[in-house]
């Protein structure tokens, strides 16, 4: 061994010591519930497993903008736009706040961004599928955020503490949308001519499987959830948020009136849950795989908005590099600037003018 080595040896042995106590501390701290927070130590392993999948999810909002955006010029009153501009910006604010927690983890989202654009970064499957009818806008509101709520509401409890923060206001905004989406159909349902009734009908069969494939593939073929199940990131799993949200939607759907699109689906006392028929999982992978009615167009759409949008990208940073070459350089004992509130100073103002 040369005498590098043997210096390094210590040190290396020092480190995995001090790394194993750091493990342990760690998992103490999951056990007892505790939060984790992004100035914390925690494995490598966490962390990655965060970043994907709040990515994925800060993507799924990105995109799940598109299919009801393609409606709001559409919408058949001035109420029912004002409600879908709305939602279609709420979605746009989840995006915002999710990128920003999974920053906290080291990611930029730069990164994150161009993971999305090239396509190698996943979304919801759900947003691959086109919206045919107005009908389409209501269903997504019942059942898309309906499976979201239930899937997100478990998420406010998250291990990490800052994504759990900004899926707490996600969720009452999912339930708000969950609930217009009803309230839509119901108006059809009840008020509606039969070939309303008949479109909310056609896009509740075209929406339903797609729906159930929201909350990822069956607990036995999921790769991620017992680990994340054991890190307190996913609280219940995969096939029991399904069967919590279908037992939901029947008792929904028998007040809207409508039937859902699965003949095998029927109460089963023993389990004192609903029976379903299988889902065709062959399509799920196919959707995520990139192959579904709409991932193209999809990823066409973002890239054309990331292209038109660089002049905006361009000019917010001018503004930014105006704003630091324009801001009083400070002594160096003065205490730390308020950021933007400087733009208010009367000596930024006289410069700026000028
Ligand atoms: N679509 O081991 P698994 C919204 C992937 S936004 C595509 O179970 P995990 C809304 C999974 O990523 C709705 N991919 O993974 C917005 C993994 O792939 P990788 C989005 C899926 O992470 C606008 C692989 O399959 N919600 O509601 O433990 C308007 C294996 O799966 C899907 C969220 O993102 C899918 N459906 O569990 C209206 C919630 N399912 O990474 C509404 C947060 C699975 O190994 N995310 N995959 O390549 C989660 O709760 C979890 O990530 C999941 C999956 C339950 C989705």
């Amino acid at each position: 061994m040369t005498t590098q080595a043997m210096d390094l040896a210590p040190k290396e042995e020092h480190a995995a010591l001090e790394e194993a106590d750091l493990q342990q501390r760690f998992d103490a701290r999951i056990d007892a519930g505790d939060f984790i927070e992004a100035k914390d130590w925690m494995p490598e392993h966490y962390r990655k497993t965060l970043v994907r999948q709040i990515s994925q999810h800060a993507h799924s909002e990105i995109v799940g903008m598109l299919p009801e955006g393609h409606w709001i010029t559409r919408a058949p009153t001035l109420k029912r736009k004002a409600i879908l501009l709305a939602k279609v910006q709420d979605e746009g604010g989840h995006g915002l706040y999710l990128y920003a927690a999974a920053e906290t983890l080291g990611t930029s989202r730069d990164q994150m961004t161009a993971a999305l654009l090239s396509g190698q970064a996943k979304y919801s499957s759900i947003f691959n599928y086109p919206t045919l009818s107005w009908a389409d806008v209501g269903t997504i509101g019942w059942l898309v955020d309906g499976a979201a709520i239930m899937n997100q509401v478990p998420l406010t409890r998250c291990s990490y503490a800052p994504y759990a923060r900004a899926m707490v206001r996600v969720c009452r905004e999912e339930s708000f949308h969950q609930r217009q989406g009803f309230e839509s159909l119901l108006t059809m349902m009840q008020q509606g001519t039969a070939a309303q009734r008949e479109m909310v009908q056609d896009a509740v069969n075209r929406w339903w499987w797609p729906s159930l494939m929201m909350f990822g593939p069956p607990d036995a073929e999921s790769p991620h959830s017992a680990q994340s199940m054991r890190w307190g990131i996913k609280r219940i799993s995969n096939d029991a948020l399904r069967q919590k949200f279908i037992d939901a939607c029947v008792e929904q759907a028998a007040v809207l009136g409508v039937s859902l699109p699965d003949p095998a689906l029927k109460w089963n006392a023993e389990r004192g849950a609903h029976d379903f028929g299988a889902i065709d999982w062959s399509e799920f992978q196919r959707v995520v795989a990139g192959d579904g009615p709409c991932n193209r167009e999809r990823l066409a759409a973002r890239n054309t908005a990331w292209e038109d949008g660089a002049w905006v990208r361009d000019a917010a940073m001018a503004h930014a590099r105006k704003r630091e070459n324009l801001a009083p350089k400070m002594p160096a004992t003065s205490p730390p600037r308020g950021g933007a509130s400087d733009l208010g100073r009367p000596g930024v103002e006289r410069q700026e003018a000028a």
